[in-house]
């Protein structure tokens, strides 16, 4: 545990870097804490979710073909540090393994689904996110977009995935890789994740601004904007 009486020391202690001053400032903001809830077992499926076994195949019908070679993730706007990775570089990230459910707003839901990757915290510490970025805009190789607040993007459990059930992600389902927001409805996760815009002001992507709701919380049934 880290002894934050220390914080004020002449020198200060080592661990005060920046990254650990914006941890705190965030969590302190009460940031990363919407996508952490614990749930009793019986109310594991949200309201007006179906269990499937199999897994379904959404998108808007393209499929890009993105090998290794030609992958890149940008990462840009509001951040101290922008990149733009190659395969080799995004593999060279730490790398972590999350097991979740999946809820789509059409209401099917998967459960269990074992992921490999990098989690969004990782990330997040690279670029270190200025302090007027409240949300990320998510770009796909197929031309899709779709938004995330900035603490949504950065739940506990979600991360740019590589790899489901121990092999590499499938083209169908986003491969090479795909962002994985097991929080929200399904269509917050782009596949083909091509780069991530920090910005100061939330905006609708692709299905927001076809009557999709800007958060899309499954326990809150928020399917679609109210207005
Ligand atoms: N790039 C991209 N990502 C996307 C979509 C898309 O059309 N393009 N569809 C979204 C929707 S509506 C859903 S439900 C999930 C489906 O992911 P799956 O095909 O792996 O089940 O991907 C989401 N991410
Ligand atoms: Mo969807």
């Amino acid at each position: 545990m880290t002894d934050l009486s220390d914080a004020g020391a002449p020198d200060g202690p080592p661990e005060d870097t920046k990254l650990t001053r914006t941890k705190l400032r965030w969590a302190q903001e009460g940031k990363f804490l919407t996508g952490r809830v614990a749930r009793p077992e019986g109310e594991r499926l949200p309201p007006g979710q179906h269990l499937v076994k199999d897994w379904p195949v959404l998108d808007l019908g393209i499929q890009p073909m993105v090998p290794p070679m030609r992958f890149r993730l940008d990462v840009s706007g509001a951040v101290e540090n922008p990149v733009s990775l190659d395969w080799d570089a995004f593999l060279a990230l730490p790398q972590k393994s999350f097991v979740n459910d999946i809820h789509c707003v059409t209401t099917w839901s998967r459960y269990d689904n074992t992921w490999q990757g990098v989690s969004t915290h990782d990330l997040l510490d690279l670029v270190m996110p200025a302090p007027h970025a409240v949300a990320v805009m998510l770009h796909s190789f197929d031309g899709y977009s779709t938004n995330l607040l900035l603490e949504d993007f950065a739940s506990e459990d979600a991360l740019l995935a590589h790899a489901w059930a121990g092999a590499p992600l499938t083209r169908e389902h986003g491969g090479p890789m795909r962002l994985v927001v097991p929080h929200l409805y399904f269509w917050k996760s782009a596949k083909w994740l091509k780069s991530i815009d920090f910005i100061a002001a939330d905006k609708a992507g692709f299905w927001e601004e076809r009557g999709y709701h800007m958060r899309g919380d499954p326990w809150a049934e928020q399917r679609y904007s109210d207005d």
